[in-house]
């Protein structure tokens, strides 16, 4: 790898070839008119806290924090609802390490002790390294951790809903699953828990308030899924659960796939159904 950098700035300098600053403009530009055709809504659960508003209000109420993650459905979603700015999520991405999230958190607190580090975690995810409590501890590490706590490990619960069957298997989190504030409080940090809508603000204001660690298991809606999403064995053109855009619909009007017959909008280059390029 070094040695094809190595070799590629010989090549620019010998070619005289000069960085176009703009040359992702396009493709920018073609990103931002998808983000505006299919906006991003966090449902408002009436009974429960949905896990996409409560990243949405901590990314609201701490927008300047570096944020890391777990792995699964939260990770997804502190993706799409967080918009702290560059080089700020740190996350292991699509290499997806469950319990990446607590020690990167720290990691950043430590190199950046002004800054606030907030970590976006799942309730499985964080057992995988949750002896780090006790660092965190050890050394007064002042990061904040969320837990969005669905009861599940809900990325692998999604998939068994929708590609085998329903059978949940050893997905299920709640059996077992230890009482994060007494956990905290064991570890000698200090640990929150919310599950209604309405103390969503305060106890974030809380958490962030506080000179030190602190553990918060949110209490989330269960069942939430997360999209869009692709199906084993197709491609990303063929991604499920895209939010229908009425008005460009009407706008542009619908095209047949020629191969398999679905509608499209004349915005996509591929059928979504069958992955055909229109
Ligand atoms: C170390 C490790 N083991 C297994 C996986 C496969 N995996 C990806 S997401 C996931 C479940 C994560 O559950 P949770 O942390 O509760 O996140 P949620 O999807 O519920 O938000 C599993 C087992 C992984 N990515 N890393
Ligand atoms: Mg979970």
């Amino acid at each position: 790898m070094y040695q094809v950098l190595i070799d590629l700035l010989r090549r620019c300098r010998e070619t005289g070839d000069q960085a176009n600053p703009n040359q992702t403009q396009p493709c920018l530009e073609r990103i931002n008119r998808w983000k505006q055709d299919y906006p991003l809504v966090a449902p408002q659960n009436p009974d429960s806290i949905s896990p996409q508003e409560a990243i949405a209000e901590i990314g609201k109420m701490a927008p300047d924090a570096y944020y890391t993650t777990d792995v699964g459905q939260h990770q997804m979603w502190a993706a799409q609802f967080l918009k702290n700015g560059p080089r700020q999520w740190i996350s292991s991405s699509g290499l997806g390490t469950m319990g990446y999230g607590m020690p990167a958190a720290m990691g950043a607190k430590v190199a950046l002790p002004n800054r606030e580090v907030i970590c976006i975690a799942g309730d499985a995810s964080i057992q995988m390294n949750i002896q780090e409590l006790g660092t965190l501890a050890q050394y007064g590490i002042n990061v904040k951790i969320v837990i969005i706590n669905n009861g599940w490990q809900g990325m692998v619960r999604q998939w068994q809903q929708a590609f085998f069957g329903e059978g949940y298997s050893a997905s299920n989190m709640e059996m077992g699953m230890p009482d994060f504030v007494m956990l905290a409080l064991a570890y000698g940090i200090k640990g929150m828990m919310i599950y209604r809508r309405d103390e969503i603000k305060e106890a974030i204001a809380e958490m962030l308030a506080h000179n030190g660690p602190v553990l918060m298991d949110a209490r989330v809606t269960k069942d939430e899924n997360c999209y869009p999403m692709v199906a084993p064995g197709k491609s990303n053109a063929q991604m499920i659960g895209l939010p229908i855009h009425k008005q460009l619909e009407q706008a542009v009007g619908l095209i047949a796939c020629s191969n398999c017959g679905a509608k499209n909008t004349n915005s996509n280059n591929f059928c979504p159904e069958c992955g055909t390029k229109l």
